[in-house]
């Protein structure tokens, strides 16, 4: 089946009662057992709930794994792989990294005895030298948020199975219209669901795709034992929204190209940062291991001062000032002072984080309407 087949069908079939073509909302807590311990699959719905089995099922089909879960959020979702580790375990993750998980990294883990190394994994063969007998996980975002940095998948991969570590790769900015990690021999896929999967900003969800059935059926343990799970509503919404992801990220990637050559030759307009561009330092990389450069794009503004891009993302009136990215209508943010926020001022600093970047999620409206709300913003 391909992927474009796969957001509609994969892993899905009529419901078993009535035939329905969508999977119904089983909104409930249990199921009837005719004997202690006789019953048709399901018996609590923080273990297992049929709305949410289907979609965990189309998370599977569409990031070509065998196992999904779904979670109360993307950061739940990361919460439970970390689970998978023990005091004196070790990650090495990178430096540019979703401020959240490096806040759930930073402030709940290392209190658990984890030790994190935050390391520029730019050239991707440079990993060698951070692996200690105690490193049990690799953590990456490509690309990453905010900087649009492109990792090597397959390099990591491979050194991953050298020392034989997990590795987790977060597919939320790329998807998996755009790039497929298992197949390039990650171990792990993660997605905040928040973002493009639901694809229309109504709920806040988390993913996990697994090849392995042994690490499918620890992360379950997990699931339910922590019980971070979703609820049936959210689970149907985010269903429906896997039905459109190839068609919403074609036109996310084609707008987000034209907006990124605008901003590129924009006189008010410093440094922009998006993969396609020949001149991104990793644009090589993007294009073995990616299908298209997606729909997030950062920029910096002339002048370098918190002022003048407070001063942008204000006068903005299509693209919302608002956390969050990959829904149907284009946002803007100021990561220093939102997504970001968590990340000390100087570790952002050093990765480019500055107070003078906005970061674009490029909607999928017309986009002679985008560029000249932008337009008219930078003026
Ligand atoms: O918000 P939540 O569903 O818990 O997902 C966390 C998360 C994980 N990974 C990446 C790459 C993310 O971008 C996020 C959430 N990010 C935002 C809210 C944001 O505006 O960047």
């Amino acid at each position: 089946m391909q992927f474009n087949t796969k957001t509609i069908h994969g892993g899905q079939q009529p419901d078993k009662a009535y035939g329905a073509v969508m999977p119904p909302i089983y909104q409930t807590t249990t199921y009837a057992q005719s004997a202690p311990g006789e019953h048709q699959g399901y018996e609590y719905s923080r273990a297992k709930n049929p709305t949410r089995h289907a979609l965990e099922n189309a998370f599977a089909s569409i990031e070509n794994g065998n196992f999904g879960m779904a979670f109360g959020s993307g950061l739940a979702a990361i919460d439970a792989i970390l689970k998978l580790l023990k005091p004196g375990d070790e990650v090495i993750s990178t430096t540019d990294l979703y401020g959240g998980t490096y806040r759930l990294f930073s402030q709940v883990f290392e209190d658990f005895g984890i030790r994190f190394h935050y390391v520029d994994l730019n050239d991707a063969s440079k990993i060698e030298k951070y692996f200690s007998v105690n490193t049990r996980l690799i953590w990456i975002e490509t690309p990453t948020n905010p900087m649009l940095n492109i990792i090597d998948i397959k390099t990591i991969a491979s050194a991953a199975q050298k020392h034989n570590v997990l590795f987790a790769v977060d597919n939320t900015f790329a998807t998996p219209y755009l790039q497929r990690p298992l197949d390039l021999g990650a171990d792990i896929v993660m997605h905040s669901v928040t973002k493009y999967l639901g694809g229309h900003s109504d709920l806040v969800m988390g993913a996990l795709i697994v090849k392995n059935s042994e690490l499918a059926n620890r992360l379950y343990f997990i699931q339910n034992a922590s019980g971070a799970i979703c609820g049936p509503q959210d689970s149907f919404l985010a269903l429906r929204g896997i039905k459109t992801l190839h068609v919403r990220m074609q036109r996310h990637c084609e707008n987000a190209e034209k907006v990124a050559h605008f901003l590129k030759g924009h006189p008010q307009v410093d440094m922009v940062y998006w993969p396609g561009f020949k001149d991104h330092p990793n644009h090589r990389i993007a294009k073995k291991q990616m299908d298209d450069y997606g729909g997030m794009i950062s920029f910096s503004v002339k002048g370098k001062r918190m002022e003048e891009a407070i001063s942008v993302v204000r006068k903005l009136q299509l693209f919302t000032l608002a956390e969050s990215l990959g829904g149907v209508e284009s946002l803007a943010g100021h990561p220093a002072t939102m997504t970001h926020g968590s990340v000390p001022k100087i570790e952002r600093e050093k990765i480019g984080i500055t107070d003078s970047l906005i970061r674009l999620s490029v909607g999928i409206e017309d986009i002679d309407d985008l560029i000249a709300d932008l337009e008219q913003a930078l003026q």
